[in-house]
């Protein structure tokens, strides 16, 4: 089956998205999400101008080979750009073998592991009685896994809290805002937040945490600490893990369950971190991490030390990603979690899917590949629009700080 053309769609319904489609002479076609938040048209170009008119005439089915060929053959190995739209390539050619199989992708994966999908909400706040009502909202729609975030007194805004009540959205201006940040102030909050959240809802439901890469090594163990008595699911991101030797001060000094991950690339950005089993979730997402091929690689490595997965499922990764997140978790034997941001209407039209919400937990739908697919048509009513996510300054003197 050969691969007879290639296109790249952006577009912005409610956010930007960059979607890959690959067209076969067997009428197959399959999706693939290429989008990088903030660095959208980049991996656009990636596609387009280097990718693509290598893969016309190639054999659809030659999945490995087409990932070996374009992750060695680029010389420049790695990164998100590289990566994303490798992610792309891979999905879209695992999507057209599940249609030429006639199969839901999980089956070519090795089958059903489980019948459904544990995920996690986000609950955010501007306060913290705001964030207790929004957990307690969330408990009520039947999520048994629920993110808080708040707002912290003495600083203006908060990344993960949404302005108003509007859907939370990570890239909101056409230059990157700028917020401030004190640690010492946060440090202080958040473990009074987990106090108020944990009385409300009880001891049942799984607790998350987000820390978005802005503590030290030695902060985060004193947070981990902190929140110890609130048992959470998962501190995450709480420093930054390019020195993942960093994370052994963090591990050996709490008790508190560690993810990381979303921002990684590949196996190689979190290998001491799984063999040293210094973490309890890998975070890698299908789109960011080199797709199905470099998901599943890391995954089933991650396996070997009792890690497991958490994907990442914000709204900046498209449906696509969702749909084949959850034929990953449907198979993947060491599955922690998911994380489901749930997408605006107008995304979700502009992108067909066959996944579905119920209480508490995602179902992969049972259609041949991986189950989402774009409408073109309705694409093109929503083009590209610039947006960044906002930058982080430290309060007291505005050097630049941590994502
Ligand atoms: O593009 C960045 C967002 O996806 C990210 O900041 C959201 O931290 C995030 C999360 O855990 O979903
Ligand atoms: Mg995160």
């Amino acid at each position: 089956m050969k691969i007879t053309a290639l296109k790249v769609i952006v577009c912005s319904p409610g956010r930007n998205f960059v979607t890959l489609k690959i067209e076969t002479d067997e009428g197959l076609v399959g999706y693939g999400d290429a989008t990088l938040n903030g660095r959208e048209l980049a991996v656009a170009s990636y596609l387009t101008d280097h990718i693509n008119p290598c893969l016309v005439g190639r054999d659809a089915h030659q999945i490995e080979d087409i990932w070996q060929y374009l992750y060695r053959g680029a010389y420049w190995r790695r990164g998100p750009v590289t990566m994303s739209a490798i992610g792309a390539v891979d999905t879209a050619l695992w999507d057209i073998k599940a249609k030429a199989a006639n199969m839901p992708l999980y089956q070519l994966l090795g089958g059903r592991s489980r019948s459904r999908v544990l995920v996690y909400a986000h609950a955010n706040g501007s306060d913290i009685a705001a964030t207790v009502e929004e957990v307690l909202r969330h408990q009520e729609m039947g999520f048994e896994a629920i993110r808080a975030q708040s707002g912290v007194p003495g600083l203006d805004t908060v990344y993960g809290v949404a302005k108003g009540q509007k859907l939370y959205e990570p890239a909101d201006g056409s230059l990157p805002a700028e917020h401030d940040w004190n640690t010492e102030k946060y440090l202080v909050h958040t473990p009074k937040l987990f106090d108020a959240v944990r009385s409300a809802v009880g001891p049942d439901v799984h607790l998350l945490h987000d820390a978005h890469h802005r503590l030290t090594p030695i902060e985060a163990v004193r947070l981990g600490r902190d929140l110890e008595p609130h048992r959470l699911f998962w501190l995450e991101d709480a420093t930054p893990a390019e020195n993942q030797e960093s994370f052994r001060l963090i591990r050996h000094a709490t008790l508190t369950p560690l993810a990381v991950g979303e921002v990684f690339n590949t196996i190689w950005d979190c290998k001491q971190l799984i063999e040293e089993q210094l973490i309890d979730y890998i975070r890698t997402s299908v789109t960011h991490a080199g797709g199905i091929t470099g998901l599943r690689r890391i995954a089933d490595f991650a396996s070997l030390y009792q890690v497991r997965t958490g994907c990442h499922g914000a709204t900046d990764l498209s449906p696509i990603c969702m749909g084949a997140a959850l034929h990953v978790d449907t198979w993947v034997p060491n599955f922690g979690i998911q994380e489901y941001m749930r997408h605006s209407e107008v995304t979700l039209d502009v992108f067909p899917h066959d996944y579905r919400f119920e209480s508490g937990y995602m179902v992969c739908g049972e259609s041949a590949g991986h189950g989402v697919s774009i409408d073109e048509k309705l694409a093109a009513k929503y083009p590209y629009q610039p947006a960044y996510l906002p930058i982080n300054r430290q309060k007291h003197d505005g050097a630049m700080w941590n994502w």
